[in-house]
């Protein structure tokens, strides 16, 4: 079959020849339909995200599944499923505690590279070839762990599905579950990406208002308010954004804000512009070396909550299903958010056009 590799860090992809396993007891292969072009795999193949490698990069997968292994139950093959790059265990501490989000067995197969119990159903013959995220949808087939496969209703079609394997589920989940933005609340939002579109229209679901999209690329104003930005601000036309947030919240900052790009400045900024005992939740994902700098007598004097969000905290066998709901009745907008499709050989060429910020989405189709 034929497989996106990143075979090392500042180097385009490699569209090549690999092998794939059968899968495993508690496995299950999927023909990929669609894979979402995320920023996060912009990083690993930056280098500021470390992973084993060679690997099969794409995490945001749908396909339908082939075959599924002797102890899994509930999946069939020819199920359609969107992929999750979570695919919590289920019996750790976090999972117990109710936070798969933050599931331990799943941060180990992010970090060794492998499906749980160090399974490797990937080669070429170039030695190695690590999974990513335990999904490595960068490829027209794919082996992942059940947990890892949430079956969806067929008549949905897996071009705009497989978006909801990261960038939706995160934004939808940053703003109703880590945050739970309310009606009326002001909100800011740093980075309309794909992942912050879906704050955004997730937020304007939920009735906040104003909801103030802030992009250093002019072009993102037309699409931050599609989704249900009233505001918009021009981040290349100036360094302070927390002014123009003031300016609209009555001087006080806004209730919410949102960092979805993954710098420490907009990191700073986010909680810069959040009012008194407002709530900063960072979503950008930022090299793992780099620190912000915030000030020590604000925590107490302004008491405002600075949290993350992984994987928008959702549950995504509950969540994935619930946002399609949203969508198949005219609620969330995925429609808009593919806003262009690439063959797996034109990968270099979607990522290219990530970086430029010239699309809401980009999607490979297989
Ligand atoms: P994408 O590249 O689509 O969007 C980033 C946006 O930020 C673009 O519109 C840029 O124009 C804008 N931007 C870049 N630099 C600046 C700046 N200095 N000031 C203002 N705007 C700027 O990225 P994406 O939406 O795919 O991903 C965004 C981040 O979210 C990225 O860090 C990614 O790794 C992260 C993420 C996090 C999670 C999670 O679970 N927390 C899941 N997936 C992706
Ligand atoms: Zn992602």
């Amino acid at each position: 079959m034929r497989a996106a590799v990143l075979v090392d860090s500042n180097e385009a992809l490699q569209v090549r020849d690999v092998a794939l396993d059968n899968p495993g007891p508690k496995e299950v292969s999927v023909k990929m339909a669609a894979a979402g072009v995320c920023h996060s795999d912009w990083h690993v193949m930056q280098g500021d995200l470390p992973v084993p490698l060679p690997a099969i990069l794409g995490h945001e997968g749908a396909g339908i599944v082939e075959q599924v292994g002797k102890d899994v139950f509930g999946i069939r093959p020819g199920d359609h499923v969107v992929l999750s790059w979570i695919p919590s265990c289920g019996h750790c501490f976090y999972c117990l505690k109710g936070r798969p989000d933050m599931c331990d067995e799943a941060f180990n197969i992010q970090l060794s590279g492998s499906l749980p119990g160090n399974a490797m159903r990937l080669h070429w013959d170039q030695g190695p070839l690590y999974h990513y995220l335990g999904t490595s949808c960068f490829a027209e087939q794919t082996v992942v762990p059940d947990t890892g496969v949430i079956p969806i209703d067929p008549s949905i079609p897996l071009n705009k599905a497989a978006l909801v394997g990261c960038a939706v589920t995160t934004g939808f989940g940053a703003v109703v579950h880590t945050a739970q933005v309310g009606v009326g609340d002001s909100v800011s939002v740093i980075g309309c990406g794909g992942v912050g579109l879906n704050v955004i229209q997730a937020a304007h679901l939920a009735g906040a208002d104003p909801i103030i999209a802030i992009d250093a690329n002019g072009n993102k104003k037309d699409l931050a308010k599609k989704f249900g930005a009233t505001h918009f601000v021009d981040a290349s036309q100036t360094d302070d954004l927390i002014t123009p947030v003031l300016d609209l919240t009555q001087g006080r900052g806004s209730d919410f804000a949102f960092e979805v790009i993954g710098r420490t400045e907009t990191i700073e900024a986010a909680y810069g512009m959040v009012r008194k005992a407002g709530m900063a939740v960072i979503v950008g994902v930022a090299p793992p070396h780099l620190d912000v700098s915030l000030n020590a007598f604000s925590f107490p004097s302004q008491s405002k909550i600075l949290t993350g969000s992984w994987y928008g905290q959702s549950v995504p066998a509950v969540d994935i299903p619930r946002i399609l709901g949203l969508y198949q009745r005219g609620k969330l907008n995925l429609d808009d958010l593919v806003s262009q499709s690439y063959a797996l050989e034109d990968i270099n060429e979607a990522f290219r056009e990530l970086t430029q910020g010239t699309v809401a989405r980009g999607v490979i189709e297989f």
